[in-house]
């Protein structure tokens, strides 16, 4: 028994992606963040950094996106969501890894400016280099993809769920999504694919509009 806690719009989709293209059936538990439900005492103990995702695997947690894709890609290895070549294994784990220790903390220093700094002054510059700095790194993204239809090239893995996260975020932030021609082309072929149609359906997801 698989259960998905996530909420709407944040990290958590990549880990929505990835086990909907799992094909496999799991329960869907919302967490509201906009209603500060991370921090409830019920979903504290599911994790208890108060932080989304998380999945429940008959009653044992997994957090991180990067933790639970692995595990996805795993337990339904006839889904191929992780390349079979050890050493392309690693780098597409690496890459998940790149995106939650560089791409989505520097999105973080934007949105969340206020936990990085104290005084106005200092608020303000944190945010303004969070915005530069999460540009430069959805331009190394689009780089990334130049030439290449999915991240790791001709196999769709639990990687892609995970690069759709920013350029929502990017959209999201007023950032010039539509001059990077390779994120974008990836974005058009990743709504191309009913299953990601649903969660960002289900999500009612920025990359709609
Ligand atoms: N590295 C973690 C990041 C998890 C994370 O920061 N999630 C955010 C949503 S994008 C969250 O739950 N924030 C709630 C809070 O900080 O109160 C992952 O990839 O799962």
């Amino acid at each position: 028994m698989l259960t998905l806690y996530f909420s709407p719009g944040a990290c958590s989709m990549a880990s929505h992606i990835g086990i909907e293209e799992c094909g496999t059936a799991y329960t869907e538990h919302p967490v509201l963040l906009s209603k500060g439900e991370q921090k409830t005492a019920d979903y504290m103990k599911v994790n208890p950094r108060g932080k989304v995702p998380a999945l429940a695997v008959d009653g044992r947690i997994i957090t991180e996106n990067t933790g639970i894709l692995t595990y996805l890609a795993r337990r339904f290895p006839e889904t191929k969501l992780l390349p079979a070549d050890p050493v392309d294994e690693a780098n597409c784990i690496a890459t998940m890894a790149w995106f939650s220790n560089i791409v989505h903390p520097s999105y973080q220093r934007y949105m969340r400016a206020e936990r990085f700094a104290e005084g106005d002054a200092a608020v303000a510059s944190v945010k303004d280099m969070g915005k530069k700095t999460f540009w430069t790194n959805l331009e190394e993204i689009d780089g990334m993809l130049a030439g290449k239809q999915w991240v790791m090239g001709d196999q769709f893995t639990v990687a892609d769920g995970y690069c759709l996260v920013f350029y929502g975020w990017g959209l999201r932030a007023d950032l010039p999504m539509s001059t990077l021609a390779h994120y974008t082309a990836f974005k058009d072929r990743m709504l191309k694919r009913p299953k990601v149609m649903k969660v960002l359906q289900d999500e009612q997801s920025v990359l709609l509009k």
